[in-house]
């Protein structure tokens, strides 16, 4: 048939390079961009197809590496929510993209499309294509538009350079028929954080300035975009990719935090100053701040997600509080937070010391967005800094109609009026579709304003435990398996009781050990009370590993 002619055809363009082998892992494809216009091309197939299952629901395609080095690509799917691609259709990812010749895929396709049930040529697919700045990302896009094209009937938007969270918000809006341009995506967020600044109680603060590492990425270009239309924010933007710096190179959110030292462009003459810093597809936030007497140099303090988790829990538990129960009508508000093992144990012990619901996902976006949405306002973040506030849709439909009903019974100047507006205001703020380093940015400036916190009293909510990250190259990271929080190792057969003796020799000690979802290699994580303890806790467990 044609569909199958139109395949064949545009499948001859991308040969698969030979010996490639590639899974769709924790968070898409990823590798040496040169060797990805097969597997690009192939998931622009599958794009289209989702969008058909979905009855032509748009669909996302995101082109980026990440926190990766530049000569790195990587591609990802958006599904119609805004969310990463339904777990179910991964194993169809990895099978297509692996396919060894045209027949092949074609044939995979063909039985795919089966048991789907789809069909071709009753309606249109539409996906979106969106890409960060790394040089290779524009062929790689005009082969995802090739592979989405290959299905007859189906429309390829280029919707240009990008962060990996505002393509998921456009999907997402798009889908829910509302306003969906970047332009949109801009006015969303100024004028939610507008809102959030005029419900300050104590105004006229004076705001002091925040420094901005873009990891000389896409970050660094969109925040100073936003900036034109924010008042009450004093920026300076770093590493903006103009100034010949290269992408993530001992700059952004996972430099700064897994190295624990300041990115290039920044040093001893910034201490005291509030730092942020973005990877480099912004969506990972950390801040981080050289303290004023820091006699050792460039000691820098590092407020990792856990800590952006905390302040934002702080601030979304005082205005629950505020809430008069009685109006509740039976409805109990749950506030929940989820972290991975990663987080640090000290943040684990202030967050249930604020009397919060706190449970544990697998590391990656899409096991931790999954629990927070259990609960009526989840909110969840990896101790690197990606994570969000998600409000349920019946939770928020309820705020909407209390805010009104306050209104109208004269109650606008009220302190539950005013924090049932700021719950409104932030659940526009903070994206719903993933976490997103401009929007997480702009909400804990506003918090900050709102306490009246400098960075370091900020970081004074708990004091980080020591730890230490090792990764360990072994023959099959495979023979690991964890439990489904990854907290404990069932296999290899009795190394969790080696682990735990280890353990027990050290004050506050804790350590786990998981396959990575990333590269070849099993991590060691671990804490203890003191540095030294943290890092010999972790040198044994590798041994363990060995
Ligand atoms: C990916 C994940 C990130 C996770 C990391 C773990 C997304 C969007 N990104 O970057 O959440 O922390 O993988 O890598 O899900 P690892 O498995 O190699 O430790
Ligand atoms: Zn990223």
């Amino acid at each position: 048939t044609n569909q199958i002619a139109s395949i064949l055809k545009s499948s001859e363009l991308f040969p698969i390079p030979q010996g490639l082998k590639l899974s769709y892992g924790t968070a898409g494809f990823r590798g040496d961009a040169k060797l990805l216009e097969s597997t690009v091309y192939r998931v622009g197939i599958l794009s289209a197809l989702r969008s058909l299952k979905l009855g032509s629901a748009t669909i996302g395609l995101m082109i980026t590496a990440s926190h990766n080095k530049v000569s790195d690509n990587g591609i990802k799917v958006s599904d119609p929510s805004g969310g990463m691609l339904s777990q179910e259709w991964e194993p169809f990812a990895d099978q297509i993209a692996n396919a060894s010749s045209p027949g092949e895929l074609v044939s995979l396709i063909r039985e795919f499309m089966e048991k789907e049930d789809i069909t071709i040529g009753e309606k249109s697919a539409e996906v979106l294509l969106g890409r960060d700045t790394r040089p290779s990302g524009e062929s790689l896009l005009r082969a995802a538009e090739i592979g989405v094209g290959s299905i007859l009937g189906s429309v390829a938007i280029d919707i240009g350079i990008l962060t990996t969270p505002q393509l998921h918000w456009m999907v997402r809006a798009k889908n829910k028929g509302l306003k969906a341009t970047e332009n949109d995506y801009f006015e969303n967020l100024s004028v939610s954080f507008r809102c959030l600044i005029d419900l300050i109680p104590i105004s006229g603060n004076k705001i002091s300035k925040l420094l901005v590492d873009g990891a000389n990425g896409v970050g660094g270009e969109k925040i100073e975009e936003l900036r034109e239309s924010l008042s009450n924010l004093d920026l300076e933007i770093r590493n903006t990719g103009r100034d010949g710096g290269v992408l993530n190179e001992s700059v952004g959110a996972d430099f700064v935090q897994k190295e624990k030292v300041l990115p290039l462009g920044f040093g001893s003459n910034d201490a005291g100053v509030r730092c942020a810093s973005l990877d480099g597809d912004a969506d990972r936030l950390v801040y981080f701040y050289v303290p004023l007497d820091s006699s050792s140099g460039e000691k820098v303090e590092l407020l990792d997600g856990d800590k952006i988790l905390s302040l934002f829990a702080l601030f979304i538990k005082e205005q629950l509080n505020a809430l008069d129960d009685d109006d509740k009508e039976g409805k109990q508000s749950r506030l929940g937070v989820v972290q991975t093992a990663y987080a640090n144990g000290a943040s684990t012990d202030y967050l249930r010391q604020l009397e919060l619901d706190v449970v544990f996902a697998k590391t990656g976006v899409k096991h931790l967005h999954e629990k927070a949405a259990e609960f009526d306002i989840g909110i969840y973040f990896e101790a690197n800094g990606h994570g969000t506030i998600l409000f349920s849709e019946s939770f928020l439909s309820w705020l909407v109609a209390k805010e009104k009903d306050l209104t109208a019974r004269a109650q606008a100047g009220s302190e539950e009026h005013k924090a049932v507006s700021r719950l409104v205001a932030v659940s526009t703020l903070i994206n719903q579709a993933v976490g997103d380093a401009l929007s997480g940015l702009l909400l804990v400036e506003v918090i900050l304003q709102h306490m009246g916190w400098s960075v370091e009293k900020w970081n004074e909510l708990y004091k980080d435990l020591p730890s230490r990250q090792i990764k360990v190259e072994v023959p099959d990271r495979t023979a690991v398996v964890t439990t489904s929080e990854e907290t404990e190792a069932l296999k290899p057969l009795g190394i969790q009781d080696a682990i735990n003796a280890e353990i027990k020799k050290y004050t506050r000690g804790r350590a786990f050990i998981r396959p990575s979802g990333t590269e070849d290699v099993v991590r060691v994580y671990a804490e203890a009370s003191t540095q030294e303890a943290a890092d010999s806790l972790a040198n044994s467990v590798v041994q363990l590993v060995k």
